[in-house]
Parts: structure tokens; sequence; C-alpha cells
């Protein structure tokens, strides 16, 4: 197959959005049985008086009368309001040895868990048992460990503050600080980087600052299939004539084209909006490089304009008052050769100075970036070089500019902000200590590669989910699933069932949950409301508006109070009061943590409060109260430069299909990449796949390439001709994870190599 050919393939497919997008969602509707609830559902969805899309992390825009939805937020509602059911039926027709071998796309399927199971080795199935039994066989099994670090308590970032909050109380009052977390292997370098370059780990833009910038430069993410809200702001400011510079080894289409399904007139024109101006295909794990390269550029403008006299084109004034370290990193840039950059980043030097020429173009420049960014080797000091780049100009800290990083769960910044964190500060650990009236452990517990680590060598020995899938999100999916089962104790707090809950340990217990879009009403019968912040760290209120799905189900905060209260009493924490009114809890959460006080008062109000973020303000929480620039080297040679030369071997990204939420599996279908039915694809440079000498469509085994001692294999995968960089593939999480290695992690971060696996690939017999 020629290029030409490939990129047909992709012109075909017209825009992102559109009537592809309206199709799919009553597609999603209708075989979720939910098409009526779905629809009311929806129009509640991130609404002041409704429950917050359990999607994106993505922001909600003032003027919250305009109901904002999104494909992919219907896929998430339509998800959780499904008619079907796993019931205890269900599971005594099964041994979880046969559900083993369903795929995550079946087991979800079935539907909601509707009461607390048990597993039962004898007949190695899950029964019914009744809630203070699950709570009771809990608090027995964690009270006989032989210490508290011996468990591991996980959080997926769905999860509200209110229930965060109270599971990190539970958990550093059991006595440790073992939070392994789902943000440990998502945006855990944005965090880390920030933290050090600007004193908060977190972005420093508000949503209405997408209306101001003349320059987004987004970096190593998939918005049209990730964040489609974020679509919508970059169309607009698109249409403004700001510019948008993408750095993506994939030309995504979403990026490329948009079709606003709420614009009537784009809707009915068939038409849609440019949404990039400049497309840049870096090759995997090359941005530090780019970054680097555009900074050099910029440094020898400067130069130049000095020169000749003119002003310079640094905010010198802001990088005297507000900044340390400029000319140690120019001295790392100007040493940095061209051959070096280009090489890397796989760019041509033509391309990086367009893409310095946007940033000199603009007066305001937002960088966003997600896990193309985050989950390589060098990616904190990839954070940190964008950091520095926004710096030079001083684009953070005034409208229209700044760095946003694009979370993922919908609460996963919330979750940390209220304490989930195996290396919380001492501030924090002490105001819990002052409140509560107790002592917490010091020392820093387990993230999750630890945890994986400590579970196989058989150090930790129980294991509690708060929601998530632990053992098809992790890498090394099969030593994951083997750890947990040789744990003792294991505890899944769940909507539905997944593979994750079919590894149980020697007790193992399945607890159901109410979703977010449902009613969650107190023992005096009224609802109660949680809480979360977003991506622009918004804080605001979630009601649902659903029947819940059985009634049987209790909310996460009910669960969580009932294994506290049944381990270790309620002298010192009241857990049960707090459960039947979470103003108890925000109340607590308003004395912990400050930028939360009046808390139900403020998170009552049409769109919430904003947590106060000092760099915003040019405020800066660091060492040196400073803004500093890192003046770190390029890695030596990042994965596609350790892989050429040596024939076969390809560096993998392992990304998200159109059709999931991460290993939740909606459909098979990945509509804007033109796949259909199958999620078992490798995208590959057709020159690549010649040279394999294989054909297009050809079916390989994966083959992970660490010399660990451990065989890493995916089976069966077909090769599709791609648009993308030479050297490097693609292809879906979680199926891929298996070749994901766990020994291998991002520096400082501890994130696991997701986008850099190193790989060959193995003919199939026909
Ligand atoms: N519908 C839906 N929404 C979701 C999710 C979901 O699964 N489904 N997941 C949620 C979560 S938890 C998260 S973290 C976010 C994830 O949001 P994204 O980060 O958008 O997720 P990925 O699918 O992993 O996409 C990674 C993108 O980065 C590009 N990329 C990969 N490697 C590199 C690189 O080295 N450099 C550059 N420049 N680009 C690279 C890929 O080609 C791809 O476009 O989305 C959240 N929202
Ligand atoms: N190879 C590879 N691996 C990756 C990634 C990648 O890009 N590539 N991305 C990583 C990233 S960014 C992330 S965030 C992690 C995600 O890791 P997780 O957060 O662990 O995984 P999810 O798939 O989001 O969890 C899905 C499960 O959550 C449960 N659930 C859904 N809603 C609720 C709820 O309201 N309450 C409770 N209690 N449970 C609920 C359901 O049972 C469902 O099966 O995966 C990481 N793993
Ligand atoms: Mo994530």
């Amino acid at each position: 197959m020629s290029i030409d050919e490939t990129s047909l393939h992709l012109k075909k497919s017209h825009a992102a959005g559109g009537w592809g997008a309206l199709r799919s969602c009553g597609k999603h509707l209708l075989a979720s049985g939910s098409a009526l609830t779905g629809a009311r559902t929806l129009l509640k969805a991130n609404q002041p008086d409704g429950f917050d899309c359990p999607g994106c992390a993505w922001g909600d825009p003032e003027h919250g009368s305009s109901f904002e939805f999104c494909e992919n937020g219907v896929k998430a509602v339509a998800w959780e309001s499904t008619e079907r059911r796993a019931t205890p039926a269900f599971f005594a027709a099964h041994t979880v040895s046969e559900l083993r071998g369903w795929s995550d796309y079946a087991l979800e399927n079935v539907g909601r868990l509707t009461e607390p199971m048990v597993y039962d080795r004898a007949s190695d199935r899950y029964r019914a048992v009744s809630w203070e039994e699950a709570f009771a066989g809990i608090a027995a099994e964690l009270n006989a460990l032989a210490d508290p670090n011996e468990a591991e308590f996980y959080t997926s970032g769905r999860a509200s503050n209110e229930a965060a909050f109270l599971y990190q109380l539970f958990v550093r009052m059991f006595g440790t600080n073992n939070f392994p977390d789902c943000s440990n292997m998502c945006h855990e370098a944005s965090g880390l980087g920030l933290m050090q370059s600007v004193g908060v780990g977190k972005g420093t833009v508000l949503l209405e600052d997408f209306e101001h910038a003349d320059a987004i430069i987004v970096i190593g993410q998939n918005p049209g299939t990730n964040h489609p809200r974020m679509l919508g702001d970059l169309r607009r400011a698109a249409m403004r004539g700001a510019r948008v510079a993408v750095l993506n080894p994939i030309r995504e289409r979403g990026l490329e084209r948009f079709a606003d399904p709420q614009s009537k007139i784009e809707m009915m024109r068939g038409g849609s909006t440019a949404i990039a101006s400049h497309y840049f295909q870096p090759k995997l794990g090359g941005d530090m490089a780019a970054i680097r390269g555009a900074a050099k550029v910029v440094f020898a403008r400067d130069a130049e304009a000095r020169a000749a006299g003119r002003p310079s084109l640094l905010d010198t004034a802001f990088i005297a008052e507000h900044t340390v370290g400029l000319d140690a990193w120019r001295a790392e840039v100007e040493a940095t050769s061209w051959e070096r950059i280009e090489d890397q980043s796989g760019l041509t030097r033509t391309e990086i100075e367009t893409l310095a020429d946007v940033y000199l173009g603009a007066e305001r420049v937002i960088a966003t970036w997600a896990m193309g960014v985050t989950q390589h080797r060098h990616s904190v000091a990839t954070v940190r070089e964008i950091t520095n780049f926004l710096l030079l100009r001083g684009h953070i800290g005034r409208p229209g500019a700044g760095l946003c990083p694009v979370r993922g769960h919908s609460n996963v910044q919330g979750d940390r902000t209220v304490g989930i964190n195996e290396n919380a500060p001492e501030w924090f650990i002490a105001a819990l200590e002052r409140e509560f009236d107790v002592t917490l452990p010091r020392a820093p517990g387990h993230n999750v590669l630890h945890a994986i680590h400590a579970m196989v060598e058989g150090r930790s020995k129980a294991f509690i989910g708060l929601g998530g899938n632990f053992v098809r999100a992790t890498p090394d999916t099969q030593l994951v699933h083997d750890a947990l089962e040789r744990c003792r104790l294991t505890v899944q707090i769940a909507t539905k069932p997944n593979l994750g809950h079919m590894a149980p340990g020697a007790v193992a217990y399945l607890l159901p949950c109410l979703g977010r879009t449902e009613i969650d009403r107190n023992s005096r019968k009224r609802p109660q409301i949680v809480t979360v912040e977003d991506s622009m760290s918004m804080v605001h209120g979630s009601g649902g508006i659903n029947r819940p799905a059985a009634v049987t189900l209790r909310s996460e905060i009910q669960i969580i109070a009932g294994i506290a209260a049944a381990t270790l009493g309620s002298t010192k924490v009241d857990w049960l009061a707090m459960a039947d009114d979470y103003d108890l809890i925000r109340d607590r959460i308003a004395r912990v943590i400050p930028g939360f006080e009046d808390f139900n008062v403020r998170v009552r109000r049409p769109r919430g409060f904003r947590l106060r973020n000092a760099a915003a303000e040019r405020e800066w929480n660091t060492r040196s109260g400073r803004a500093e620039f890192s003046d770190a080297p390029l890695p030596e040679a990042v994965e596609h430069q350790q892989v050429r030369g040596q024939k076969g071997a390809f560096v993998l990204q392992t990304f998200r299909s159109h059709d999931q939420y991460n290993t939740t599996i909606y459909g098979l279908d990945d509509r804007y990449r033109g796949v259909y039915g199958e999620r078992r694809v490798v995208f590959a440079n057709p020159e690549d796949i010649a040279e394999l000498g294989a054909t297009p469509n050809a079916r390989v085994d994966v083959v992970g390439t660490d010399h660990d001692g451990r065989n890493r294999i995916a089976e069966d995968f077909r090769l599709v001709a791609y648009d993308i960089p030479r050297g490097c593939v693609a292809g879906y999480y979680p199926e891929l994870n298996a070749v994901v290695p766990f020994n291998k992690a991002g520096e400082g971060s501890d994130t696991p190599l997701s986008k850099s696996v190193m790989v060959t690939f193995r003919a199939r017999a026909a």
C-alpha cells in the first residue's frame, strides 16, 4: 500500500464530530437499553443542579445553561444508566475461572452489580453476602495483618472529593500511606514537573483563557476522543483566528477538522472548522527535543533583535522579577546541536522554526498536554521544558496564557487535592492529626509500581480498590493478575464487573456502589450531593437524578464508612454520621485544606468555586520563591533512537480508541481512525510494513523486547498501514498492556512507559 492510499483512507472520513457523532450517540443510548432515561440524564450533565459528567475532567463553561454534551460523555452516561444487571443469579451461573476467559467488553456488558458478593473458593463462584457480613469480614482480615503496610489502597479518579477524603483518613488511621492511584499512571509527571517549576502541581489556566489566547500548542493528546468538549473551545479559538499548533505523531482527525454537533449552521451545511493551523508529527518521545529546538530559535532571534538594537523578544522584566535559572537553561539549549534535536524529535529544523514563529507571533500562548507527554521515561523533564518555553515570554499568570495539563478521570485532580497521596506534605498530615485528634504515619507509602512489586514479592497481602480496574490498567497484565490472586484479601468497590474482579484473593469481596448519575439518599431520604474538581481547579457539586440501579446499592462513601467503622471503631471519628450527611465531611475538609473555607455554602453556587492557584497569580511556592527554569540535558537516546538499526524493532505507544473509557470498552469501532469491529490492530508506517517483509493486514504477535527474563507477548493483531513516523507504531490499551513492562518507569514520576514500549513482531501462520 502506498502512502497516498493510506492518507486517502483518512481523507474519506471527513471531520470529527458532526452527524457521525450524533448517530453514534443514539446508537449507544439504544444499545444500553436506556434511551429515555439516558436522554433525560444527559440534559442534567454538567448543569448546576445535575451531576458532573463521569467522562473527562475538562472544565464547564460559565454560561452553564446552554447544555454542553459530547458524544463520549453520552457513552459514559449511557454505560452507567443501563437497564442490564449483574445479579447473584448471573454469578451463580458462571465460575470465576470461566469469567476470566471473557473480555472486558463482555463482562461490563452484563450490567450493573446489584448486591455485595463474596468469593467462595470451593465452588469458584461469587455469592451474595450481607453488607454487615462483608464489612465484618474485611475488618477481620485487615486487623489480622502483621503490619498495616501490608495493605494497598488503590483509588481510581472517579471517586468524589468526599469519598476520597474519607478513604484516605481511614487508611492513614489504619496505619499506612499506601495509596497507589490511577494518577501514578497518568499525570504524575505533570504534577511533579509543575511543582518543581512553578510551585503548584496543577494547570494555571481557566476555560476563559481559551477565549483570549492567540496561540494554543496542543501536545500529545487526542481531544476529539478523550476531551471532546475541549474541541468546542479550540474551535471557537480557531474561528477567532488564534493559531492552534499540534504536536502528535498521528494525524488525529478531531485536531484537524471538527463539526460541532451543537452548531446548527455547521450541521445543516455539512460544514466543519479547521482546528489545527499547524500540525507537526514528532516521533514518540520527541517533544522535549522539539520544544528545545523551538527555544533555540527564540534565543537566536532574540540575539539578532538585540544586536540590531531592537527590543528583546523575551519578557525580560518578568524573567528578572519572577524567575531563576534562565542562563543555565540557555547555555544547555545552545549546547544542544540541531542534529541532535532533529534526530530525537523526528522533526526538521524548518518545522521547528515554524513552531517557534507561531510562538513568537502570539501575545498570549497556552500549552496543553496529556498522555503523549506524561507516559515516557523523560516526562518530568519534558513538562519542565514546556514550562521553560512559556516562561521565556511571561506566558504564565496573565489572561489568555498559561499551562494546561488536561486531566483524565473526572475527579483525578480533586482526589489528590483531598489527600490521595502516598507522599503527602507534612502540613497536610499535621492538619488531619489536629482535626481528628489522631496520630498518623509519616513514612512515604506505595505508588502503583511499588504496590505491584510488594504484592509480587508477597510483602503486601491485601488489596482494596476504590473503583478502577487495577489488573487491566497496569503493566504486565498476567503478572499483576497473579499477584492479586496471591493476596490474602481483595476488595473491589465497583459499579460493573470487570476482569480485575476475576483475580480474587483467598478472601475476596465485590461491593456494588451507586454511580454518579444516581440519586443518593440518606437515612432521612434526603438527596446528598458530592463534589469534584476539574482541570481548571473549579470545584463544583454533583447530584444524581436517576433511580439507583438496585435498592441494595450503597454509595462509595457509605461503603468506606462501613469498612472503617468495622475496622477501627467509631470513637475518634463518627464514620456513619459522616456517611449519612456529606455536609459533615465537607466541614472537615474545610477545616483541614486551605481554599475550602465555607465549602458547603460555596459549592452550592452555580459553577462552584475555584481553588486558588498561586502560580496563576505569579506567586511561586518553590524553593527559591521564583519560577525555576530547568536545565536538564536531552536524553542520550529516546526509544525510537534505541531501536533504530535493529531490524524489526519498534517503539509502540498504547492509546485509546474512540469507543472506550480506559479499560471499559463501549464498542469495537475507532471511527476517526477508520477501524471498525475490531481492537486487535497495530498502526504502522507502510514502509516499515514493507521492510518487515509483511503486507498490510498481515496478522502478527506483538513481542515485548525487554530482556529481564519475562516473556511478553500479545497475540494476534492486524497490521494497519497508517500515517505514522517510521520506527513508531501504535495500538490500543488495555489489550497491549501485556507487553508494557512493570519494571521500567518514568524518571521521578514512576509512571509506566505506556507510550514507549520496545517491541518486535512475529508473523502468525496464515
Ligand atoms: N472517551 C474517553 N475519554 C477519556 C478517556 C477514555 O479512555 N475515553 N480517558 C480519560 C483519561 S484517564 C485520560 S488520562 C485522558 C487521556 O487523554 P489522551 O492523552 O488524549 O489519551 P491517549 O488516547 O492515550 O492519547 C494520547 C495521544 O498522544 C499522542 N502521542 C502518543 N505519544 C506521543 C508522543 O511521544 N508525543 C506526542 N506529541 N504525542 C504522542 C497519541 O498519538 C494520541 O493522540 O482522557 C480521559 N478521557
Ligand atoms: N498501556 C496503557 N495503560 C494505561 C494507560 C495508557 O494510556 N496505556 N493509561 C493509564 C491511565 S491515564 C489511567 S487514568 C489508568 C486508569 O485506570 P483505572 O482508573 O483503574 O481504570 P478504569 O478503566 O477507568 O476503571 C474502570 C472500572 O471502574 C469501575 N467504575 C466505573 N464507575 C465507577 C464508579 O462510579 N465508582 C466505582 N467505585 N467504580 C466505578 C467499573 O467497575 C469499571 O470496570 O490506566 C492507565 N493505564
Ligand atoms: Mo488518566
